[in-house]
């Protein structure tokens, strides 16, 4: 090995070790209630997909600055379970694997209407995954 190839393969080391204690860090709220807090969230949403139909009681009513659990399965394909502002931003988002329950702990820190969406190309129907007012921040 040459004396430049180490080098680079020190720096590539050395980015997949900073990356990944950055992204598994406190530096990362949602890391932070997930992996090293265990909060208790204050509700738990349940989210089914299937035949690329979302299904949940919507609208679903969450206080801001609250941690919400949301648990999310699909009887078929992947999807994708992501939150969206009305301007059509994002706010997060997660996979849903089939065979299994996908979380994630999330606080709204912004009150107002959220619609949710599959963020995941899941077949020709994905489009129309759209659960519009899905969430009510107040
Ligand atoms: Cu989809």
């Amino acid at each position: 090995m040459e004396k430049s190839e180490r080098n680079w393969l020190f720096i590539l080391i050395g980015f997949f070790v900073i990356v990944n204690a950055v992204t598994l860090s406190t530096l990362v709220p949602w890391q932070s209630w997930q992996l090293w807090q265990k909060v208790t969230p204050a509700k738990v949403v349940n989210v089914q997909y299937e035949d690329y139909v979302i299904s949940m009681d919507a609208p679903v009513e969450i206080n801001k600055g609250e941690y919400v659990q949301f648990a999310a399965t699909s009887a078929d394909v992947t999807y994708g379970f992501g939150v969206f502002r009305k301007d059509n931003s994002m706010v997060f988002q997660m996979q849903v694997m089939p065979g299994r329950t996908n979380t994630i702990i999330w606080m709204f820190d912004e009150a107002g209407v959220y619609d949710v969406r599959s963020t995941e190309y899941s077949g020709p129907k994905h489009s129309g995954m759209v659960v519009r007012d899905a969430i009510e921040v107040k």
